[in-house]
């Protein structure tokens, strides 16, 4: 999947939303990248307050989003970095975690921004970190779609606000 076509989103009236930022913890400098790629978004948006909670893997993520769907939230986000090996068990993982958080978001309404790098190589995986000399920043785009999507949401559910 290429990264050209990306909206340029502008979020209006999200900085009193409640967001949630669910991190796993494989591959560490990348992980590092995706979770301060979403910090600064949160903060770029006027959420300075974010709850941030660590998973073990990404296969924990669904779970997690599940429960703080539960728990008030406008919006959660979802960051993991899953990186193929030479077993089938990538196909496991990545198919788990994307069923799940969708699954996640679709039952209980809350968007569930997907920040879960799915790659090849861990070079891959570093281009799109949000790292210096990464070409993309996908925790910082997963926030926006997330509180994008919560915004809008909201504004059909009280269109006077
Ligand atoms: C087991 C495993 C493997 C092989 N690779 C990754 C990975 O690249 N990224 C990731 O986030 N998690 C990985 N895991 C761990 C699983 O997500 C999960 O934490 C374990 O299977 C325990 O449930």
């Amino acid at each position: 999947m290429s990264g050209k076509g990306a909206p340029e989103l502008s979020v209006k009236n999200g900085g009193d939303l409640r967001v949630a930022v669910i991190a796993a913890q494989w591959h560490e400098k990348i992980m590092d990248g995706l979770v301060d790629g979403a910090l600064r978004a949160l903060g770029e948006l006027g959420i300075d307050e974010p709850t941030l909670l660590r998973v073990p893997g990404s296969f924990e993520l669904p779970v997690a989003a599940k429960v703080l769907a539960g728990h008030g939230y406008d919006a959660v986000v979802a960051l993991g970095v899953v990186i193929r090996g030479g077993t089938p068990h990538f196909e496991y993982v990545c198919q788990g975690v994307t069923q799940g958080l969708t699954q996640v978001s679709v039952d209980t309404g809350v968007p569930v921004g997907f920040g879960v790098l799915t790659c090849d190589t861990e070079e891959q995986a570093l281009d799109r970190a949000g790292l210096e000399g990464s070409r993309e920043d996908k925790g910082h785009e997963a926030v926006t779609a997330a509180v994008a999507t919560a915004a809008t949401l909201r504004a059909l559910a009280e269109p006077w606000r």
